[in-house]
């Protein structure tokens, strides 16, 4: 749910802005370790560059008990803390952003033989926030030396509930249903929480450390894109993409005014 009292600003706008902005690092730990991870999409024509900003303080993300999994909490330095909102020098991770209309109509893409990949690594989701094609693979991975579970609650689709008792465990998924937010879960850690949206089309792509996404291989139009955040709610801005050209979108969500 999003509060009133949230910063609502988005513009059309150059970046260049945002290297000093009052927000702190989060511990390398909490960051997402893929940079910017999206669709393959379509060689050639247009593309849509942006940043996504965090305005104000970013809040203290929870801490995480992981003293029954030895294992996993050796792997966060100072102590886990569950990464729900990112953010580095003013700009915001692990934001989903996708086109939500303007595509032409009737038109399909062909979906990428390539998996999306879904790590479990520290108890933890990687990545945190991410899309799919419809019927594309998303290879489930267990990098830790424990029992995980893993769990899809889509609203759509038809769900699943996996278990991968040990590390290297790789198991393949895919939705057939357009859906966004899907969540998944750990039936046994109960702080692991991600999201997959599945579409049918592959413009979209979710945001790094740097805040950055390059949704690629539009062509030319007007189109409305959406911005979603785990916490922070939804953005949505309107962005007309030249015949082989590049429109720059810039996306702000921020903390409470106080
Ligand atoms: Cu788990």
């Amino acid at each position: 749910m999003m509060r009133a009292a949230l910063c609502i600003a988005f513009a059309l706008a150059a970046i260049g802005c945002g290297k000093d902005e009052g927000s702190s690092a989060d511990t390398p730990d909490q960051a997402p370790a893929q940079e910017g991870a999206g669709a393959v999409a379509p060689a050639g024509g247009g593309t849509i560059t942006g940043t996504v900003s965090f305005t104000g303080t970013p809040p203290v993300n929870p801490a995480i008990d992981m003293s029954e999994e030895p294992s996993c909490q050796q792997k966060h330095t100072g102590g886990a803390r569950d990464p729900q909102v990112v953010v580095t020098d003013g700009k915001l991770a692990n934001v989903f952003v996708f086109v939500k209309s303007g595509l032409p109509a009737g038109r399909t893409y062909p979906v990428p033989s390539s998996a999306a990949v879904l790590d479990q690594n520290g108890c933890l989701y990687d990545p945190r926030n991410f899309g799919v094609m419809i019927g594309q693979q998303i290879e489930i991975k267990n990098s830790d030396p424990v029992l995980h579970n893993i769990k899809a609650v889509p609203t759509k689709n038809r769900g699943f509930n996996i278990s991968q008792p040990s590390q290297g465990m790789t198991t393949r998924r895919t939705f057939a249903t357009e859906e966004v937010g899907i969540p998944l879960q750990c039936s046994v850690h109960g702080w692991m929480h991600a999201s997959v949206s599945v579409l049918t089309h592959p413009f979209f792509a979710s945001t790094g450390r740097d805040g950055s996404f390059t949704i690629g291989g539009l062509p030319a139009g007007t189109y409305e894109i959406e911005a979603r955040h785990e916490k922070l709610g939804t953005r949505t801005l309107t962005v007309t993409v030249p015949e082989g050209g590049t429109a720059t979108a810039a996306l702000t969500f921020g903390a409470a005014a106080s």
